[in-house]
Order: C-alpha cells, then structure tokens, then sequence
C-alpha cells in the first residue's frame, strides 16, 4: 500500500515531467496523468522508476542515439545493442558458427575465415571474445570496422562495419593464447594483441622448471590494411616480453601517440604446482607488492624493425627481448597490485592503472614517464628491461574501494572505474588539464552499487579522445536475484547508468542471454553507414566485390564435366520471392557439387535463405549476395531443399529437389 505522501511525491514528479514534455514537443501528450497514475500504482513504481523508464524507452520506429558494441565471451559471438534503450539489435558470429547468418554452416566464403583461424590445421570452433575495439582516426571512432580477441587460441577477427559480418580471422602464429586485445592505435595503424599466460614461443614444449628462460609474453602488432579491411601479416611485428603474464594493453594518445601501455599480473613468475608443494597460483602470483606497468614505444620499434633488428619466426617479425629492452622499446613501472587494466585518459597525459589487490587506482604521468626515461633514472630487472622509479612517474593515486578494475571517461574530466569487490561505479575525478570546474582533482566523488560483480565499464566515445559522457553501463558477471530464475545458470547482467546529472543514476537492466561478456564499446549511431542492402545483385560479401559467378534472372544454369576422374556438376541459381530457379537439381552419388546462389532482389530486408537437409547446409542470402556452397553428393536420397526467411505469403512454397541417385 502506498502512503498518501509517497503519491502524492509521485503525482508531482509526473506532473512536473508531463509539463516539460509538453514543452518539448509541438504536441502535449493529452490524457496521459490519469492512466499514467494507474499503471504507476498498478505495478507499484517508484517517482526513480518513471524517470527511468521515461528516460530509456524508445518508441517504434525511432532509433537509439549510440550502439553498443559488447563482446559475447566464450559464446565467441559479438552483441550489437542501442543505447539507451537497450534493445538488441544483432548477434554477429565471429569465432563461432552461427546459422542464422549462414556464418560457417556451407557457405564457401566463411567456411574459408573460419577456417583462417584453425590452429596448424585442427578446427578451432569457439573463441573467448574479450575486447571490442572499433577502429579509429586520430583516436575518434571511425565507424568502419570492428576488431576482436580471443583469448583462448590467441586469435583477432575483423568484422567489417558495412555489412556488420565476419571477415577474417587471423591466427597468432607463436601465441596460443592472449588477453590484452584487441586495442587500436589512434589511426588503426595497429591492432595490438597483448599477451597473457606466458608460454615458450612458439607454441613449443619446455617444462614449467625451465620457466624462466623459456617461457615468453609476446605483444603482437597486427598492421590494419584499411583498404584491403585485412590485417597485412608482411607489416605486422611482434616484441618478445618477461615472463610476467601481461594482462591488458591501451594504446597512448594525442601527447602519448607512438607508446602502448600494459598491466602485468605475475611478475613473481609463479608456475603454480600446488601438487607438489608450491604455492597455487592465486597465491604465488600474489605475493609481490608491485608488479610492473609495460610501456612500450611502437614507434621505436617500427624502426627497429626498418633497421632489420628482428628475428622472424613461424613468418612474423619478432624483436627480441633483449633487443627491446637495450634499444628503448621497452620499460617497466611499478604497479600495485596484481593489478587489472590500464586506460589511458582522453589527452593522452594520463595512464590509469587499476589496482584489483590495490584499492586504489594509480595514476601515472606521461611527462613524468617521459623526464624519467630521458634522466636515465632506472635500474634494470633480471631481463635486463629499465625499471622506473615509482615515485618519479606516479601523478596521484586515489582511493575508490574493493577490487577497482577498468576506467572510463566523460566529457566533464571525470573517470569512473569499475569495483569489481564492491559491486559499484566509482565516480572520480581527474587532474591537471581536465580541472575546469574548480573540483577537487584526485577524488573520489561517489559511489554507486551495481549488481553484481562489475568487470568492466563502457562509456560512449568514453575511451576516444572526446567521451561524451550521458551513460556508462555497468557489465556484470553475476545477476543473482535480479532477473526470473532460468536455472542455476544465471544471466549476466548489463546495467545502464545516467550520468548526465550531478549524481549516477540506475536506468536499466538488461540481461544477458549468452555469455560472458568483458568489455564493450559504445560509438555514436550516426557515424555506421551500413548498407541496407548490397550495392551490387551479386555481391560477394566476403570480398566485398561482386562475384564472377553473380547469376543474373534468365542466366540459370546447370553444367556437367568431367575432372580428375569424378563427375562435378556446377549450379547457377537464383532466389526471388517465391522461388529458387532451377527448382530441380539432380546429381548422381559422388557427384562434387558447386552450387551459386544469388538472391536478385533490391528490396530492403528480403532476405532469403537456403537450407540443405542432411548436409548441414544453411545460408542467408541478403539482397543481392551471391555465396557459393561446394560439396561432395555423398549420400544419396531426395533432399528438400527450402527457404528459412519467411520472406513472402508464398514463403512455404519456396523449395525444389535436390535429388542424388544412387
Ligand atoms: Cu577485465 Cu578480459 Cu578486459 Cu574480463 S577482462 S572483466
Ligand atoms: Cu524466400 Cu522464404
């Protein structure tokens, strides 16, 4: 039951927010506050719920002002979400096939990416999908392509943000797996993939006592050839590291341009083996006070590489550890402890390191970094890598709380770092140059809960040059109680916040049907120019050029020829509402079989698909694409095969035989 106070606060606060509706809009919303205070007692909301709701709901037809871009996990997919509304737009398949699209499921082209990531050959079918990055021009997002890591078999896919698919996937040839990618240099120069559980190079064996001597991090710098949309392995490099367990890498910015940053996890090289006596490894990895902040200069090592100062192994250039650390590519900076994250704040002055261990956040200076290396004032750890003074290089710390992990930033020089042991956003604020409003700098300034177990944090723009401040959104591991349980396997849980007032504020919940997601990047809507169907009738979206076995309306055809010994019949079909042409395909057993398809519409959204029962065959055929199924007939029997887009009143009649003869 509701006190007569608490609606009449309500009936003011509606009141008060259908006033200024109806000054923002040419029409007033009439007749809204009776029904409205209805609904609101029906189902028992709060004055905070209404603005909420007022505040992420986005009416039919109207478009979200951001999309968010989250990894999915180990579901190897990436999540395609509005904001603020919330609404899941897509799910792209990257490491994963994914029948809807047609992504790994017969069609040649994504057969053939999938295929670029397998490891010497065997079938890598899932991915652990970390970070998102969308690439850049001078640090701004540019909209045009999407970049993502998989952590378990050190892999980076390239999904092009015209069509929103899958492109390639390249395989590390000397890491099995990563964490710290991918992260974009200010004009996608570079994707970088940092490391994570040292391994010897190279994916060989070595026993864990030769740990020290054999085991490597491995930093890679995957040259983004931006008319091509593919990573150009011949440009590409990578810096051999300690033996550390690198962890998350930001590129440098605007006055930090040419410089990549890296938080380390196990400077105390612990090799776990609790088994036989040793600490486990949460505890060895754990027991220095200061692990080490790698800050690498890439532009230094291009010319290292121009010079010829690198060993290429498995076909990729690699600077040698010690090259790296005698030549100035390489330095090292205490960090607390056991640290997660590193984020480099808008300007590029600024280096933010989160503490895990540590409640603290420190915060690093570049000039400091910069007088430091030149001063020469460093001492040398066992590889020989110049370790800085913490003192000379540290700006501030500030104290936020349990567990803080991953920054962002608004447009107003405040941060907001994620607490993962508080489940809440800390809000601080920053120094120097970003001080405008007489704030105290270095400060926390709020906290707020969230639920639960927050890894990271996602801003719009909110790691560019210019965030933009308005949201952050809270992606949590654990939901518990905040969601109808759907068993023990719960969903994540992705909470939009407003920050646009003086004070955070919950928006909305959002869970998460697939998991887990780590980090997320929120661009502006207005700078994705997608297509709304392909250019061309024939398009090949893999290459992303029309096809030379585009098949025009009237050109159907059917060919037989003998090769190497066995019979291969070759397909040109088209698909048009309601039909595929020709509607009957006949093969003998053994048959190898290439088939076309094209679907010839221009119409927005008629998209048809091809399924061939029995041979694990889906495609979706987007206006105009043209993809190409090859296989071999080799069962015989009567195949339907049929439309899977309910794409017209004659949708069910869109089929024909495929019949193989025995
Ligand atoms: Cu913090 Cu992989 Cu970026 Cu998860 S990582 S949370
Ligand atoms: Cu085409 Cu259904």
């Amino acid at each position: 039951m509701m006190h007569g106070k608490a609606k009449g606060v309500i009936l003011g606060v509606l009141m008060a927010l259908v006033a200024a509706c109806a000054r923002g809009r040419a029409t007033p919303v009439a007749g809204l506050p009776a029904e409205a205070q209805t609904v609101i007692r029906e189902r028992g909301l709060s004055p905070e719920d209404v603005v909420a709701a007022l505040r992420t709901y986005m009416p039919g037809g109207k478009y979200d002002e951001y999309v968010m871009f989250s990894s999915g996990g180990h579901s190897g997919q990436v999540l395609v979400i509005g904001i603020p509304s919330m609404r899941l737009l897509k799910v792209i398949g990257v490491f994963t096939p994914e029948p809807w699209q047609g992504y790994g499921f017969g069609e040649k082209g994504t057969l053939e990416v999938l295929a670029e990531g397998f490891a010497r050959g065997k079938p890598l079918l899932w991915g652990d999908t970390h970070h998102p990055a969308l690439s850049e021009t001078e640090g701004e997002y540019d909209g045009q392509f999407l970049f993502i890591n998989d952590k378990a078999n050190a892999r980076l896919a390239v999904i092009d943000l015209r069509d929103f698919e899958t492109k390639q996937i390249v395989k590390n040839p000397n890491a099995i797996s990563d964490h710290g990618g991918g992260f974009v240099t200010p004009n996608t120069e570079y994707v970088v993939e940092g490391p994570q559980y040292a391994a010897p190079i190279g994916w060989e064996y070595a026993p864990l006592d030769q740990y020290k001597d054999k085991y490597r991090g491995l930093l890679t710098f995957w040259a983004f050839d931006r008319q091509k949309g593919r990573v150009d392995l011949d440009r590409s490099f990578q810096i051999e590291l300690p033996p550390y367990w690198q962890d998350l890498c930001d590129a440098g910015k605007k006055v930090s341009y040419g410089w990549v940053f890296c938080n380390s996890i196990n400077t105390e090289m612990a090799t776990g083996g609790i088994e036989e006596g040793n600490p486990p490894f949460e505890a060895g990895t754990a027991k220095n006070e200061m692990d080490y902040l790698h800050i690498i200069n890439w532009k230094k090592a291009e010319e290292l590489i121009r010079a010829g100062k690198y060993e290429v192994i498995n076909g990729i250039k690699v600077i040698r550890l010690e090259t790296a650390a005698r030549e100035g590519v390489l330095f090292f900076a205490p960090e607390p402890k056991s640290p997660h994250g590193v984020d480099v704040a808008p300007g590029g002055e600024y280096i933010v390191v989160g503490g895990k261990l540590d409640p603290h956040v420190t915060i690093y200076s570049f000039e400091k970094i910069q007088k430091a290396i030149a001063a020469g004032n460093f001492e040398r750890d066992p590889f020989g890598v110049p370790v800085l003074r913490f003192e000379d290089v540290k700006e501030a710390q500030v104290e936020l709380g349990l567990g803080p992990l991953h920054t962002v930033f608004d447009d107003k020089g405040y941060a907001y770092t994620s607490l993962f042991l508080d489940s809440a956003v800390a809000k601080w604020s920053l120094g120097g140059p970003y001080r405008k409003d007489g704030a105290e700098p270095w400060k926390l300034v709020e906290k707020l809960p969230v639920h639960y177990n927050i890894g990271h944090i996602a801003a719009p723009e909110g790691d560019t040059v210019s965030p933009d401040g308005k949201y952050v959104v809270a992606l949590n591991k654990w939901s518990v109680d905040r969601f109808q349980p759907v068993g023990p396997l719960h969903p994540q849980n992705f909470q939009l916040i407003d920050i646009s007032g003086g004070k955070m504020r919950l928006l909305y919940d959002m869970p998460i049907g697939i998991g887990e997601p780590h980090y997320a990047q929120i661009i502006k809507a207005d700078k994705l120019k997608p297509f709304l169907v392909y250019p061309e009738i024939g398009w090949n979206a893999v290459k992303m050029a029309k096809d030379p076995n585009a098949t025009e309306a009237g050109r159907e055809r059917v060919e037989v020829r003998e090769e190497g010994g066995r019979r291969v019949v070759e397909i040109w079909m088209t698909a048009v509402r309601s039909h595929f042409k020709p509607e009957r395909v006949k093969v003998r057993k053994g048959d190898h079989v290439i088939w076309h398809i094209t679907n010839i519409e221009r119409a927005r959204d008629a998209t048809h698909g091809f399924a061939l029962g029995g041979y694990n065959i889906n495609l979706s055929l987007e206006p105009g694409e043209t993809a190409t199924i090859e296989f071999d007939a080799d069962q015989s029997g009567t195949f339907p095969f049929y439309c899977t887009e309910f794409c017209s009143a004659l949708h069910l009649e869109m089929m024909g035989y495929f019949l193989v003869e025995p």
